[in-house]
């Protein structure tokens, strides 16, 4: 249920501005009204919510657009973002319940009275029970932004200069605001190939609220965003297949790349390499016909998919935001808006999250560097963010985590390193006499004494969890001497990285073996 939409008393409706040219002229140039807030931020996701939020407690007078235009297929959400709605949130429980399915069938082997065949889903029960909880975040934000006096307005904001927004609703209704400062946090929405047919297929806009379950499924593409649902989709009894171009998770390391992709085709999902879709075609008897590229120098032929998935990038959802008419630079292949120090080309405005060139997107990045930002702006603070170090999880069936540099990076940056890694077997795979395959441990670092930790990755059960401290760690320097002198937590998956031992230049066996 939407609440109703709160306009700020003297905002001025649009058609009070553009009845004629001359009173627009006059407005925006003569007029003597008070700015209306301190900030407005264009954009209610992860990064502009908690700037709003931190600005309005040092008592800045706030207001936050947010529209979400409807995904070519309808799907609509509400105030948060893609992180609660379309994204890190309904990705994770839907993660959840394919472990979830994957230890019941395991339950057995530890005692408990269940038969591995019976275990099945219900999609449509864990739909209601994601879009349930994204619900209560929306309405949580709501609840928030109320609390803390920050004006909500549910339209989409275009700039008609350096200070002065037009926000339209779903009504087409229009308001003007002003703004001394204003924040760009508009996020990004997923890329449509121009492929013959494109339009038949969905994206991670709609796969968490699919009305339907997704059935036979084809996930377009090698980065995280295409593993993680197919890796959730498989584990969840549908018969997934990842088309892969060239290679997976790029700019991750690619060791790790590897193990992540062939532990999912363990886990039962089929890799097809070197293709792309060339169209797609309804088929005759209902489903979605692809026709591939030649891959590899064989033909695949054309297979029928119940659903087709694409995950081929996210554009910055920036056209509707007039950065044109007020010189807003933009980076000319990417569309992401350019900054310094989270400012713009022009220098009220500022933009934050996945919508500037080269930040990393993830939430807790558009989270933190929101935060910093309005206490720079509003609190007198100097931090500024920090765009290095940050770590990462992939939610694929075996989770992989990361902080710092990939084996490939640092060999391109230093002459010598040192690489300590480890294939372990979790406890709880013991049992069950789970694949452990692809369980594996990897720091990579300088190779003179102390030998600095340039880079951490770790493959296995709650990947984040174990890597959350550890990122911590080496923002203070880790180093291999630290790890040594550290001791584990027994029995525990993280304890295999402080008792790394064996260097990939030693060509010893890295296999853990006994306690
Ligand atoms: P968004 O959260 O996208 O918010 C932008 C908002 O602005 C949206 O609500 C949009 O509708 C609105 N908007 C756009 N234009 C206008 C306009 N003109 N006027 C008004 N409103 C407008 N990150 C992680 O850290 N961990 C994960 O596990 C993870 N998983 C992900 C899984 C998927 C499937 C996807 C797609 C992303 C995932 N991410 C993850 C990335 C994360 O969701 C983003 O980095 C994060 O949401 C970016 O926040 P933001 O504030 O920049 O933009
Ligand atoms: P990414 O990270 O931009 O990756 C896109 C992937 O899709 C990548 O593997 C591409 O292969 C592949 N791709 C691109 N075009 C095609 C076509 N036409 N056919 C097949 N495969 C293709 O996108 P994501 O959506 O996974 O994630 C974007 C961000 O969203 C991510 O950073 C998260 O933070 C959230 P390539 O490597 O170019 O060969």
């Amino acid at each position: 249920m939407r609440a109703p939409i709160i306009f700020k008393p003297f905002g001025l409706k649009h058609s009070q501005l553009f009845g004629s040219g001359v009173k627009l002229f006059r407005y925006l140039t003569t007029t003597t009204v008070p700015q209306d807030y301190d900030l407005v931020v264009i954009g209610g996701g992860s990064g502009g919510l908690a700037c709003a939020k931190e600005a309005a407690g040092y008592g800045a007078k706030v207001a936050v657009l947010d529209f979400v235009t409807p995904s070519p297929h309808g799907t609509v959400w509400g105030l948060g973002g893609t992180c609660v709605n379309v994204g890190c949130i309904p990705k994770k429980l839907m993660h959840q319940a394919a472990l979830l399915g994957k230890d019941l069938k395991d339950a057995s082997a530890f005692g408990w009275n269940v038969k591995a065949k019976e275990v099945q889903l219900n999609w449509d029960q864990l739909v209601m029970a994601v879009t349930n909880h994204v619900g209560s975040l929306n309405w949580g934000h709501r609840i928030t932004l109320r609390d803390k006096q920050v004006t909500y307005l549910n339209a989409s904001g275009t700039l008609l200069d350096r200070h002065t927004i037009l926000a339209r609703d779903k009504k087409d209704t229009e308001t003007v605001v002003r703004a001394q400062t204003v924040v760009l946090a508009t996020g990004g929405r997923p890329r449509y190939p121009s492929v013959p047919g494109a339009e038949l297929a969905i994206t991670s806009d709609d796969l968490f609220r699919l009305r339907r379950p997704p059935g036979r499924t084809l996930c377009v593409g090698g980065s995280y965003v295409s593993l993680e649902c197919a890796g959730f989709l498989t584990g969840l009894g549908f018969d997934t297949t990842v088309l892969l171009r060239s290679i997976p998770l790029r700019g991750f390391d690619q060791q790790m790349a590897g193990l992540v992709v062939s532990g999912m085709e363990k886990l039962g999902t089929r890799v097809l390499r070197g293709s792309e879709p060339l169209r797609l075609e309804r088929a005759d008897g209902g489903g979605v016909r692809v026709v591939l590229t030649p891959g590899g120098g064989h033909q695949t032929p054309p297979e029928v998919y119940d659903t087709v998935l694409l995950a081929v990038g996210r554009d910055p959802d920036t056209a509707r935001l007039g950065l044109d008419r007020v010189g807003v630079e933009i980076h000319q292949k990417t569309g992401k808006i350019i900054t310094r120090d989270d400012r713009t080309s022009v220098d009220n405005i500022y933009a934050i999250g996945d919508t500037v060139q080269n930040a990393p997107e993830l939430t807790p990045v558009a989270i933190q560097a929101g935060r910093l930002l309005a206490s720079r702006l509003f609190g007198g603070a100097q931090l500024h963010m920090d765009y290095s170090g940050v770590p990462t999880t992939v939610f694929t069936p075996f989770e992989y985590s990361c902080v710092g540099l990939s084996e490939e990076q640092a060999r391109s940056q230093l002459d010598e390193i040192e690489v300590y890694h480890a294939f372990y077997r979790p406890l709880e795979y013991a049992v069950p006499n789970r694949d452990c395959s692809s369980c594996y441990i990897k720091a990579v670092c300088e190779r003179a004494a102390p030998q600095k930790v340039l880079g951490l990755h770790f493959i296995g059960p709650n990947a984040g969890e174990v890597m959350q401290g550890f990122s911590v760690a080496m923002r203070s320097g880790l180093t291999v001497e630290s790890l040594r002198q550290s001791v584990g937590i027994h029995p525990t998956c993280a304890e295999e990285v402080v008792k790394l031992n064996i260097t990939k230049r030693s060509g010893l066996d890295p296999t853990v073996t006994g306690c």
